[in-house]
């Protein structure tokens, strides 16, 4: 029925597992056309170890989003990288049109609001975390992976700035799966956020707010953990059958051998946002312009290898969760 939506163009491989009821996971696309470096990068011996499949020779952006898609396709399940491409909404992209994307020049940042103007303009961008679950709700997709959500920036009480991905999160019934919030953020107002919105926020192997390549914050504990994919399933399978239209959203931290030190990204992130300031950079480029500092700095390539590292890892437990909401639904795993 969803793939009769006429604003959608599914991939015929995201389509035909939605119709026959096999897992999919949706990814976002803003962190490959403004997240992520445009070009090849020089990683480290250990990261090649834990990614055995990144493509050498590519760009970072595009690397990134293949690497996610093989991971979600060993665990089983289908990919679905959505975007907007020339004012058609992609729910799952070929190579040619992912290669596209994360080569594109001047590509917009497409999150909630933008979402009808995209379309009738027929822009190509990037969709946001708010976006990106949005259109993913459309699809009937119940699972998104993806690195840092944004939340309350450091400020909001003067600037008003909370990203619409709270709001997208409490109006949309999918698992979002993620690292936490990005350190850049207000953190402890947007744990309050989500907890107004009535979000559950379940820490994935950790009691502590995960935030994005730095390790969780041991002065932020959240009220939910859960200790497996099939456990997350069950928790938004009961989330469903009692709040059908909002959405669960769950942390795991950055794998522990490239999260970044807390102290250092602090630090950096200082020097960047009072640039920032300076710079008099705000709305929705504030966030993209962050991360690009924060990458250019000491701890750049660092930071990239974490938040690659956690993109996989996000993926990886998305497929799983997907599988285990697949299973619930149709009945061959009762809870
Ligand atoms: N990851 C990045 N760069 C980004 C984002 C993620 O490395 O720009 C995007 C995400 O898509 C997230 C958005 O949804 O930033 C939040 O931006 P804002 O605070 O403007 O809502
Ligand atoms: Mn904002």
């Amino acid at each position: 029925m969803l793939q009769q939506n006429q604003k959608l163009e599914f991939s015929s491989e995201v389509a035909d597992a939605i119709a026959q009821g096999r897992p999919v996971v949706a990814l976002e696309s803003t962190v490959v056309t403004h997240g992520l470096p445009r070009e090849p990068r020089e990683m480290s011996a250990k990261f090649h170890e834990a990614v055995p499949e990144w493509p050498r020779d590519v760009s970072a952006n595009l690397a990134a989003a293949r690497t996610m898609e093989s991971v979600v396709r060993a665990e089983g399940a289908v990919p679905a990288t959505i975007a907007i491409i020339d004012g058609s909404v992609c729910v799952g992209l070929s190579a040619k049109q992912l290669e596209r994307l994360a080569g594109e020049t001047n590509p917009k940042k497409v999150s909630a609001r933008d979402l009808g103007v995209s379309v009738a303009q027929r822009q190509t961008g990037g969709t946001t975390v708010a976006a990106t679950t949005t259109i993913a709700a459309c699809a009937g997709i119940r699972v998104f992976a993806t690195g840092g959500i944004g939340g309350v920036h450091r400020g909001w009480n003067i600037s008003m700035d909370v990203s619409s991905d709270l709001v997208a999160l409490a109006r949309s019934p999918v698992v979002v799966v993620c690292a936490g919030a990005k350190v850049l953020l207000d953190l402890p107002a947007t744990l309050e956020g989500l907890e107004t919105l009535g979000i559950p926020t379940i820490g994935f192997e950790t009691e502590f707010l995960p935030r994005f390549t730095a390790e969780p914050d041991r002065s932020l504990r959240l009220h939910h953990t859960a200790e497996s994919a099939s456990e997350v399933a069950r928790i938004a399978h009961a989330h469903w059958q009692l709040q059908p239209t909002s959405g669960v959203l769950v942390m795991q931290p950055c794998p522990a051998a490239f999260a970044v030190d807390a102290e250092s990204t602090e630090r950096q992130l200082a020097r960047v946002l009072e640039l920032a300031s300076a710079k008099n950079v705000r709305g929705a480029a504030l966030t993209p312009f962050l991360l690009a500092q924060l990458a250019q700095g000491e701890e750049g390539p660092r930071m990239v290898e974490a938040n690659l590292a956690l993109l996989k890892a996000n993926a990886r437990l998305a497929a799983r969760v997907a599988a285990g909401i697949c299973s619930l639904s149709f009945g061959s795993h009762s809870p």
